[in-house]
């Protein structure tokens, strides 16, 4: 794991040889733009060119040998593990050269090896395999073309191509553009550029049996692969490091974990004028003796940064938006370019954290495979939500190694004793405060506000309560259309020339 990964691409593959690599695309992520053009060494390869994005100048994009080139976005998480069975030592390697070394040994397979939060292109002969992580942390998005294939890590930079892609196996369209379509997680797809031959292979997927085991021994394993995901996930010991910390179960469990082994961790919080978690917060960074900063935006002014939601996350779901958007105000504050933060994001829906009044076990465990089956395509992990402001992010609840485990917990090690997340709290017992331990829990949208924000600008102008989600629904749709499909900057897309838009389309007056 480097401390600065490539942070995405955009490339074509192609069947004629390039003249060069283009202009720089228009990316939501900012960093050191890295030219690739990989030219063929027998015939059949294809020509790569494009641009890759790191967080360092230094950073070397592509990784080739013996015919098979690898370009890696991300990072890998068990790079030792990786190392001992492609018998070299993963010191010194690149996670593009340890990938690349995996596919020496094993081909296409050894994608179905790695844990990390990556989206990887590797070409060998006339084929080019494209592939997300197990989950799709790093979205991927293609659109084919009779000379070639476009891969890029932002559906923008592909909006405006012509021509529709073929529906490629192990993909499916991304919303509100033609033409441009998205890998599935856990997904590799094979293609061979110029031609509509593809294939898909399942890397991951998520558990869907469910695993007994004692209390005890349920808490250890939870502690043991969650400590190892939160250290592998912080590059060296002396590396700093920062978290966004609420003060919920969640993410002061990364927290405690980070902190371990006397490292220096830097915690920030968010809140606005309608609420704030910072008292909870407060009480874990005390204990832990973490360098605490509390962020304060206004409540309106986080709602008017909706654009930059939607051109990170490049999604048009309001209620996950509402989710994704104080992460990304939270981001655009932190003044360093190029800090690695870790989240807790994502717990809770293996844990079936958002389902509080749910009594049954039967129903917990439902919605838990509702939400592990549905997740795909919401972008929530997305690292755009901070490399759009030079950040890099990562989430060590959506390890493979966690996630498998906890979704598999039986459910009634999650709602136990009549509290939920159960087996997380008493797991981090041991490392946090009581009062954080049994804590309720309370979603990033209520605890900053953003939800009732949101719809109180809506309320203002006259909307009438049960029409708040379709309109919602509908400005993220023009401000997906607007940052995505025509790449406005966000900056200068205006919640309220986009409010006007919609409540004229939809016939109600601005009262
Ligand atoms: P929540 O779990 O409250 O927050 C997610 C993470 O965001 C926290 O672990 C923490 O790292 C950070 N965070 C939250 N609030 C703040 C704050 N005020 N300041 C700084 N950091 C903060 C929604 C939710 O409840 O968030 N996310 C769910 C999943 C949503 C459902 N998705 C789905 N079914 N696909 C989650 O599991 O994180
Ligand atoms: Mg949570
Ligand atoms: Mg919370």
């Amino acid at each position: 794991m480097g401390s600065s990964p490539i942070i995405g691409f955009s490339i074509h593959l192609g069947t004629v040889a390039p003249t060069d690599t283009g202009s720089i695309p228009p990316w939501v992520s900012t960093g050191h733009a890295i030219p690739v053009l990989v030219e063929p060494k027998t015939s059949g390869e294809p020509y790569w060119s494009g641009w890759a994005l790191a967080g360092d100048s230094r950073a070397t994009a592509v990784a080739s040998h013996d015919g098979v080139t690898v370009l890696l976005a991300g990072e890998l998480y068990h790079r030792a593990e990786l190392g001992s069975v492609v018998g070299e030592t993963a010191d010194g390697l690149s996670d593009a050269e340890l990938l690349l070394a995996c596919w020496l040994r094993y081909g296409p397979s050894g994608l179905r090896l790695c844990n990390g939060r990556f989206a990887a292109v590797v070409a060998e002969n006339d084929s080019v395999v494209v592939a997300t992580d197990h989950a799709g942390t790093i979205p991927l998005y293609l659109r084919t073309r009779p000379d070639g294939v476009d891969v890029a890590t932002e559906a923008k930079v592909l909006a405006e191509g012509a021509g529709d892609s073929f529906p490629a196996p192990g993909t499916e369209p991304a919303p509100g553009l033609t033409g441009v379509r998205r890998v599935q997680a856990g997904t590799a797809v094979t293609l061979v550029p110029g031609s509509t031959v593809a294939e898909a292979a399942r890397t991951w997927r998520p558990p869907h049996h469910r695993l007994i085991v004692s209390p005890d021994e349920a808490m250890n394993r939870v502690a043991d692969v969650l400590d190892k995901a939160v250290r592998t996930r912080l590059g060296g010991p002396h590396d700093p490091v920062t978290a966004v910390l609420s003060g919920g179960i969640d993410s002061s469990s990364v927290v405690a974990l980070a902190s371990g082994g006397g490292r220096p961790v830097r915690t920030i919080s968010l809140g606005t004028d309608i609420g704030d978690e910072f008292a909870a917060a407060r009480v874990v960074a005390e204990h832990l003796g973490t360098r605490h900063h509390e962020f304060r935006c206004s409540s309106e002014e986080l709602v008017r940064q909706l654009p930059w939601a939607v051109a990170a996350a490049e999604i048009v779901d309001a209620e996950v938006l509402e989710y994704l958007l104080p992460l990304v105000v939270l981001y655009r504050m932190v003044p360093n370019e190029g800090t690695r933060i870790v989240t807790g994001y994502g717990a809770d829906i293996p844990l079936g954290g958002m389902h509080r009044t749910t009594e049954r076990l039967h129903s917990l465990d439902e919605v838990i495979a509702f939400d592990m089956g549905t997740f795909d395509g919401l972008n929530e992990l997305s690292p755009v939500l901070g490399s759009m402001a030079g950040h890099w992010t990562t989430h060590p609840f959506w390890d493979r190694d966690v996630l498998d485990l906890l979704t598999a917990l039986e459910p009634g090690l999650k709602r136990r004793d009549g509290r939920d997340k159960w087996v997380l709290r008493e797991a981090m017992r041991e490392l946090l405060p009581t009062a954080t331990v049994t804590r309720p829990k309370l979603g990033i949208h209520e605890g900053s506000g953003t939800s009732s924000a949101w719809s109180q600008l809506l309320r203002r102008v006259g909307v009438a309560e049960s029409d708040l989600a379709s309109v919602k629904t509908a400005m993220a749709a023009v401000f997906h259309r607007r940052t995505v499909r025509e790449q406005e900057p966000p900056g200068e897309v205006s919640f309220d020339d986009v409010l006007d838009e919609v409540m004229s389309e939809q016939n109600l007056a601005v009262t």
